[in-house]
């Protein structure tokens, strides 16, 4: 009877080992298990992050030029208009029609220039006037940019 009695209560306090064992590491996997909120942080950050991405293309969209679109005549040996006024910073579309002869459009500071076309045909040009001052375009045919077929455009 004795060593059975010893027995259960060494059972007791091995249970009680036991027991305080695995209340320790219930409390050490309880440490750990505070930073399960900081998966929801985590979750939080993702969400932070998204409207951080959706911020860059707010700015994108700000930072979209505004479009100057423009429409010149050229014929021999001239330009019409032969004047465009710009902003720094603006997209400038021009839309050169010929409507007589052999000519181009053609802006060298900013390298910007159309095909050579005849008569009745029209092509586009764009170019960002990134910088000021007063700039000359001309047609490149032939002696054409001698004989007076310039103009001016201005970024100001
Ligand atoms: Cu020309």
């Amino acid at each position: 009877m004795e060593p059975e009695a010893t027995k259960k209560q060494n059972f007791p306090y091995l249970a009680l080992v036991l027991i305080l064992v695995v209340v320790g590491i219930y409390f050490l996997f309880n440490k750990p298990a505070p930073k399960t909120p900081p998966v929801t942080n985590t979750v939080a950050n993702n969400v932070i992050n998204v409207e951080e991405e959706a911020e860059p293309t707010a700015t994108e969209e700000e930072t979209v030029p505004n479009e100057v679109k423009v429409t010149i005549e050229g014929s021999s040996f001239k330009f019409v208009p032969n004047v465009i006024t710009v902003k720094v910073g603006d997209k400038v579309i021009v839309e050169f029609k010929n409507i007589d002869g052999f000519h181009d459009f053609q802006i060298d500071e900013f390298n910007a220039a159309t095909k050579v076309i005849k008569t009745g045909e029209t092509d586009t040009v764009e170019f960002i006037a990134d910088k000021a001052g007063t700039f000359e375009f001309y047609c490149s045919v032939g002696e054409h940019r001698k004989m007076g077929m310039v103009g001016t455009l201005t970024v100001e």
